[in-house]
């Protein structure tokens, strides 16, 4: 079995109380899922939030998930940046970590053309000697990969996967048959799971796994032993968890982080402009904690 195989969760950006980066809750977090069994992490992307972090905070961060993760599991660091300069400052610091691979989205902000975004990867692949993964998430950069861009890309041997989250499932068979029988695909949406590895993908990585690793790791077990109406009960568990997370006026993260507080795990909150859980959160919130348990 390759070091991609399993359950990747998105890492969740660890604060102090005042909000600053916290090295040691970053260290204490990782330590935390290693101990759940997790296979790696996917460290800095959107759960990450990458986005809502100057580079000195991005680098404190990989440097405390190395210091407590290396050696153990695979680790996965999302190195894009809005300049290709910035990005490739930190491809060089994950390389000098000795991270497994890095990944990166195309461009924010300005939706580029396919051979701008080519260069802006080019350039950060070229930078180091590690295996590198595309990551395509039209929902929040609004660009969908094109199999033009993509099968250009997997010229380079260097890349060697992708991360796809755009929402159709028959996405991860396109890119695992365009890219070969050893090109890894990892599923993107949490909501999908089974059905994105059931159609090919090798594994995943999410955003919802590092509060609910147990139904993840639970519903990759059900699917490789071939149990598939398991693994369809667990994803429906999941997803009512999902659904109602996002029915919440906090964000997706700032609810999670305050479900990992109370279970003992206090990882801080999500940074503004991402808001905060609200008053009326509160009854959501107790019932996922007795759900998260009991599922
Ligand atoms: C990352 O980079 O942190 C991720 O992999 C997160 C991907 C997530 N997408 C977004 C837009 O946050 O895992 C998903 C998502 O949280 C999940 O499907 C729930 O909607």
């Amino acid at each position: 079995l390759n070091k991609y195989h399993g359950i990747f969760p998105a890492f969740y950006a660890c604060y102090e109380d005042n909000g600053d980066i916290s090295p040691e809750r970053t260290e204490a977090f990782t330590n935390y899922l290693i101990e759940k069994g997790v296979q790696g992490l996917y460290v800095g992307g959107s759960s990450g939030e990458c986005i809502y972090q100057n580079i000195e905070e991005r680098k404190i961060v990989l440097e405390s998930v190395m210091k407590a993760a290396k050696g153990k599991i695979t680790i996965i660091a999302h190195i894009a940046a809005p300049s290709t300069r910035e990005s490739i400052e930190l491809a060089k610091h994950a390389e000098s970590l000795g991270v497994d691979a890095i990944a990166a989205i195309p461009p924010i902000y300005f939706v580029l053309p396919d051979h701008a975004i080519y260069q802006y990867w080019t350039d950060m692949i070229e930078a180091t000697g590690l295996d590198f993964f595309i990551y395509n998430i039209p929902g929040t950069t609004h660009y969908n990969l094109s199999m033009d861009l993509f099968k250009k890309m997997i010229r380079n041997k260097k890349v060697i996967g992708i991360k796809n989250s755009s929402m159709p499932a028959q996405d991860i068979q396109k890119f695992k048959a365009a890219g070969g029988e050893d090109f890894i695909v990892f599923n993107g949406p949490d909501e999908q799971f089974v059905s994105g590895r059931i159609i090919g993908a090798d594994a995943g990585i999410g955003g919802t796994y590092a509060a609910m690793p147990e139904l993840f790791l639970a519903a990759d077990k059900a699917i490789n032993e071939s149990n598939l109406k398991l693994a369809r009960e667990i994803q429906f568990a999941i997803n009512d968890i999902i659904f109602t997370v996002l029915s919440c006026t906090g964000n997706l993260y700032a609810v999670f982080k305050e479900i990992l507080k109370r279970k003992g795990m206090n990882i801080g909150g999500a940074r503004l402009p991402l808001a905060p859980v609200a008053p009326e959160d509160e009854p959501v919130i107790l019932s996922l904690m007795d759900k998260i348990d009991t599922a």
